[in-house]
């Protein structure tokens, strides 16, 4: 993509309300751009990011077995009156009612509207187990919209809803997604903390939060440092044998983490004070297994095998996908701007030419151009006319994984610049050596 055809409105002074990093950043590298109190524009570059981390969560669940499908942001109310969660959910949840007098709401979740879906469409216990999940936005009237998108009103979430047979068939359901976000927030870049939590209106009893770590974080946690030297995705954990999935269980109950609310200071106190550590996080996602909460209000039975009728039991599991760009951030920034983990980067490459007046320099970058469009790099191409040092502060903001220069003084000499946005490293090669390191 070339600079000078994109929409990329970056600023030099963040705006006065922003008031952690990651919302100051979002908006002055032009990702997002608020329209409403709590909602946002993705801009083409925000929505670069956000596809990418769409991406990864999706792939990660559909290798976990769970199956892909689309539930609509509007919802009628009576799915929540079905279940009984419509008085009882308050304030957060916005209230439409359309030109028939009918009661819409703008859906904050989907365990209502998804139990009667799939009750519908099940006849007998072979249906089962299944895992469903959709990417979708979610709208909650929170009282304080803060942080840009890390607390919205409009957000994009992952949501998964389990049903199985019997509390076992829950549980291996359950580790199952505990196993798919260990992996999908690796391989984001980021260290998700899992941690104990309380299952609040969803209902149920058993729940993990998943935390990353950054000053700005709204919770205060605990935990050990045992957690910072796993590598989930190396690790030979399979979501298809049970005795893995019990093995992952007491490997992530062996170690503590906790939140505030959820601190043990009996527990705590066991931990070696070596590894002990406190700091404050963010919640990326949320699971939680509620049993028979909302088979047993829609009156939803099976047929078993020997004919008796049997209460499906389920899971609901969260990740809040429009959080994760601020949260990401948070984690991975410095005083220039962002420092996008490469698989989350809107390209992988930023392109400068740093004379567009220049023939040979803007003939050796266009040339550049094509062939990593060629290799299938992502690359982002800055041919605009503009002032060498203010194409690299954008590109510093921006935080792509990599920038290649192209200037008439390297050229002479028959080399470009490749520089590490993570490391600030740079080094002058061959316009092919660049091509194949960037391969
Ligand atoms: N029904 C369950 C699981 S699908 C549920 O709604 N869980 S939740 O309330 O914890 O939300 C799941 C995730 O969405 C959270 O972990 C968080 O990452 C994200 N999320 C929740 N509220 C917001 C918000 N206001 N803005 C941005 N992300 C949010």
């Amino acid at each position: 993509m070339r600079l000078s055809r994109y929409f990329l409105p970056v600023t030099k002074e963040p705006p006065a309300d922003a008031e952690i990093v990651s919302h100051k950043l979002m908006l002055r590298a032009g990702l997002v751009r608020q329209t409403s109190s709590g909602i946002y524009a993705w801009l083409p570059l925000g929505h670069r990011v956000l596809r990418k981390i769409e991406a990864i969560v999706r792939e990660e669940q559909d290798r976990a077995g769970a199956v892909e499908m689309l539930m609509p942001t509007i919802q009628s109310a009576d799915y929540w009156r079905d279940t009984g969660r419509y008085d009882a959910y308050g304030p957060e949840m916005l209230r439409i009612e359309d030109r028939q007098g009918r009661d819409l709401l703008y859906g904050p979740t989907n365990e209502d509207m998804l139990t009667a879906i799939f009750k519908s469409g099940t006849n007998s216990y072979r249906d089962l187990p299944r895992i469903l999940y959709h990417i979708q936005w979610k709208f909650r009237d929170e009282i304080r919209p803060r942080f840009g998108v890390m607390r919205g009103r409009e957000f994009l979430m992952k949501d998964a809803y389990s049903f199985d047979l019997d509390e076992a068939g829950l549980r291996r359901s359950y580790l199952t997604q505990l196993l798919a976000y260990l992996r999908t927030f690796q391989t984001m870049g980021l260290r998700a903390i899992p941690m104990r939590a309380d299952t609040g209106p969803i209902g149920g009893n058993l729940s993990h939060e998943f935390i990353v770590l950054a000053k700005s974080g709204e919770s205060r946690v605990f935990y050990d440092s045992d957690f910072e030297n796993l590598d989930w995705n190396e690790s030979d954990f399979q979501y298809s044998n049970e005795d893995d999935l019990e093995a992952l269980y007491l490997q992530v109950n062996s170690m503590y983490a906790a939140t505030d609310e959820m601190h043990d200071e009996t527990a705590w106190s066991a931990v070696p004070e070596m590894r002990k550590r406190e700091g404050r996080g963010i919640e990326v996602g949320h699971i939680f297994a509620f049993g028979d909460k909302y088979s047993k209000a829609l009156d939803f039975k099976l047929p078993g095998p020997d004919g008796e009728m049997i209460t499906p039991v389920g899971g609901s599991y969260g990740i809040g996908v429009s959080r994760l760009v601020g949260a990401i951030i948070e984690a991975s920034h410095d005083d220039d701007g962002i420092i996008w983990p490469e698989p989350v980067a809107p390209y992988k490459v930023g392109l400068i030419n740093m004379r567009a007046d220049d023939e040979d320099c803007t003939a050796a970058a266009d040339d550049l151009y094509g062939k990593l469009g060629e290799a299938g790099i992502e690359v982002l191409y800055d041919d605009r006319a503009e002032r060498g040092g203010a194409k690299f502060a954008t590109m510093d903001l921006i935080g792509l994984p990599w920038q290649l220069v192209i200037g008439p003084r390297g050229l002479k000499n028959g080399v470009v610049e490749l520089k590490n946005r993570a490391t600030g490293e740079r080094e002058e090669l061959s316009p092919e050596s660049a091509l194949e390191r960037l391969r």
